[in-house]
């Protein structure tokens, strides 16, 4: 069995205090520089490190490996912040020399799911640590993922041992135990690390950045179990490979520093395990500006999309034009506008994590079927067409002046009863009102009368708009002359209605209805 860093700490340790530690120690183990900034834990090796970002004023941090924290391994899933710590290490030089302890008050993050890192904050500053041991600075945490087949050095403090190689691949997951990480880093064979370098840093060879931390390696060539990593690819296909090392990266650090150079898993874009929902992106495509007239059918498609796949859109829309509405389930817009209008709408959709994305355009509603809302909308409104536009009893629009009755205006009206027997008649047209409109149905009736009666309604004229009546005069409003009357049509505003006048005559005693200069306007 070949000694390995691995998850098995306690196993090195045991193995240390027996005197069994170094068993064949790799050929390429045997650097006595480049421990500069590493620091020798109990358990582990790590090492003194700061952001690209950071000033000699912030507290100074030291890197391990998240299974090196003193109070277990910490299961598959967790995120631990901020917990109090009193860990210390050994500051080493260069050369692996003691150059004093270092101690932590603080577990800033550790996690052993996506990376394998504890992060501490020490108690002294940077500027401390650099007045106190020899100018000592920290080694950086490269921003960055490192690429591909980069030269490296992985310093074990443990071991005062520094392995040489270089970047082998990336393995999309890889599992061991309960455990899972991603994107990490597979070594050559120069790197063939043992237990206890754990924690170590890689150490990038061109700039001395940290490119990621040293974890574990496959041990006995077993299959995802502790000591025994697989490699899992994209299409979830597990290798194996006896004696293989890995780190992971460490570059998700500086995807989650907030203004204060302090990690914050809110900051847009943290890639760290924890980090909030990276907040997927829902674009809504903006279908520009819209045009409908009342009256008429409208249908508009409203596309987006997710970037995360598989995603289920909703669909809502405020300001939409009357009439219309939004299917929740397609985004199709649809309906028949009722209102001449112009208006916003904003068309919101939104996925399954809560992400939306929405595009505002706007709308012109013509009125249809009938036009503006002022005019005319009656045709041959004053009879002077004759029967013209007027169904129903057609014969009772005529000259009647030389019959004793004159017209309101012009020398047609429409004359309905004036029997004196039981009659009826009626005249009726469609009318549209314009959506949004208001319109008055006004017209002038003469009404005389044989009747004598004041009390008992015995022939009438109902004048109706659809199925409502307006209206219900009768022998009681006879009058001299002419009377103009009129009546709201507004709520029929987007329709077509049609306005009908109809009279009935009783067995006697004659009542004329005579109507003139009607409008709908
Ligand atoms: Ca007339
Ligand atoms: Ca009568």
């Amino acid at each position: 069995m070949r000694k390995r860093r691995t998850l098995a700490v306690g196993l090195a340790i045991l193995a240390a205090a027996a005197g069994v530690v170094a068993g064949p120690a790799p050929a390429q183990a045997l650097a006595v520089t480049g421990l500069g900034s590493t620091i020798a834990l109990n358990n582990c090796s790590g090492s003194l490190v700061r952001w690209p970002q950071s000033v000699d004023a912030d507290r100074a941090m030291l890197l391990t490996n998240g299974h090196c924290y003193e109070n277990g391994f910490i299961n598959a899933g967790v995120v631990l912040q901020n917990r109090a710590s009193t860990r210390s290490g050994t500051l080493l030089s260069d050369s692996g020399a003691a150059l004093g302890t270092v101690r932590a008050d603080k577990l800033i993050y550790g996690t052993m799911t996506g990376t394998d890192v504890a992060l501490y904050e020490l108690t002294d500053t940077f500027a401390q640590i650099k007045s106190k041991y020899s100018n000592t600075t920290a080694l950086t945490v490269a921003a960055t993922r490192p690429a591909d087949g980069t030269a490296m050095t992985i310093p074990s403090s443990y071991w005062k041992q520094v392995w040489t190689c270089s970047i082998n691949g990336f393995v999309p997951t890889l599992r061991e135990d309960q455990w899972s990480w991603k994107d990490s880093i597979r070594y050559d064979t120069g790197c063939q690390t043992t237990h206890g370098t754990s924690g170590s840093p890689i150490i990038r060879t061109s700039d001395r950045a940290i490119i990621g931390i040293n974890n574990t390696g496959n041990d006995d060539g077993a299959s995802c179990t502790l000591n025994n990593p697989c490699e899992v690819d994209a299409n979830g296909n597990v290798t194996v490979h006896q004696g293989q090392s890995y780190g992971e990266q460490t570059y998700l650090f500086t995807t989650c520093l907030n203004a204060s150079r302090a990690i914050d898993l809110t900051v847009a874009g943290c890639k760290l395990t924890g980090a909030s929902a990276p907040g997927n992106t829902v674009t809504v495509a903006n279908p520009g500006a819209q045009t409908a007239t009342v009256g008429t059918a409208k249908s508009l498609q409203i596309t987006a999309t997710d970037s995360a796949s598989g995603q289920t859109l909703t669909y809502s829309a405020t300001g939409l034009p009357a009439g219309l509405s939004i299917n929740a389930g397609t985004g199709l817009i649809s309906g028949t506008p009722t209102t001449a209008q112009s208006t916003s709408s904003t068309v919101t959709a939104r996925d399954a994590t809560g992400a939306t994305g929405s595009a505002t355009f706007s709308w012109t509603v013509g009125g249809g079927g009938g036009g503006t809302c002022s005019g005319q909308k009656l045709a041959n409104p004053g009879f002077e067409s004759g029967a013209t536009s007027w169904t129903g009893t057609t014969g009772a629009i005529g000259q009647w002046s030389s019959q004793g009755e004159a017209a309101h205006g012009g020398t047609y009206s429409a004359w309905l009863l004036g029997y004196g027997t039981t009659h009826t008649e009626a005249i009726s047209q469609a009318v549209t009102i314009p959506a949004g409109c208001t319109a008055t149905l006004t017209f002038w009736v003469h009404i005389d009368s044989a009747e004598t009666t004041t009390t008992t309604a015995y022939d009438k004229l109902t004048v109706t708009a659809g199925s409502t009546t307006l209206v219900t005069l009768s022998n009681l409003n006879k009058a001299t002359g002419y009377v103009q009357k009129s009546y709201s049509l507004s709520a029929f505003a987007g329709q077509t209605v049609t306005l009908k006048f109809s009279g009935t005559e009783d067995s006697s005693l004659q009542t004329s209805f005579v109507i003139d200069d009607t409008a709908v306007n």
